[in-house]
């Protein structure tokens, strides 16, 4: 299995992180290449998005969610995927939470006569409600941690936009505490500047 992967990616950064984490053999990466014509992924992949884990047949996993599915099958340990309600619930919101990081930090990437304030007004009040309900209510499923590590280690480094930080001590502090993990680590996503 191939699992295509870019180093600023805070998905694959997941993806990245939990096959090792669950010791699953058969894995190699590779660095592609995003919204560009000519990246290697688009002949598996013709959505063009990382994480895309291509499998032995050629069959090509995208979604992030579905891939750790289909990671679930390969391993014996505690399953990447809830199978409790609260887990589930968990999830969900920390993806919602990053999809709207997403949309916010690709209106930044846009010249500045091409950004919508409303937009941008949108994306961060849901991120400040979302970080606040978190601040008070870290989530205690393995993958949602390992989803909010992901979401707010892209913050750190290419969406410094956002002040997550501020009025959010046990958030900062969860957060510093998990990012101190070997393989998040290993895992920076490089400085973008934004
Ligand atoms: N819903 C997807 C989101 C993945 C995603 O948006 N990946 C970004 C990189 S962080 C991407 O590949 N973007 C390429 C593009 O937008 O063309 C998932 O959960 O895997």
């Amino acid at each position: 299995m191939i699992l295509h992967y870019v180093p600023g990616s805070p998905y694959a950064r997941m993806v990245r992180i939990a096959w090792r984490e669950r010791g699953i053999a058969g894995i190699t990466e590779h660095e592609t290449t995003l919204r560009d014509p000519a990246s290697d992924l688009l002949p598996h992949n013709p959505v063009g998005r990382v994480p895309t884990l291509v499998l032995a047949d050629g069959t090509a996993l995208t979604e992030t969610l579905l891939i750790l599915t289909h990671l679930d099958r390969l391993h014996a340990g505690p399953r990447l995927i809830p199978e409790t309600p609260q887990g589930l619930a968990e999830l969900g919101q920390v993806f919602g939470l990053l999809d709207g990081i997403a949309v916010w930090n690709r209106e930044l990437r846009r010249p500045v006569h091409e950004r919508s304030p409303g937009v941008i007004a949108l994306e961060e009040t849901r991120a400040n409600r979302t970080a606040t309900r978190l601040e008070a209510a870290p989530p205690t499923h393995a993958t949602a941690r390992l989803a909010l590590a992901c979401a707010l280690g892209y913050c750190e480094r290419r969406h410094t936009a956002w002040h997550w930080r501020h009025g959010r001590p046990a958030l900062s502090a969860w957060f510093d505490s998990a990012a101190a993990a070997p393989l998040f680590q290993a895992t920076l996503p490089p400085i973008s500047g934004l």
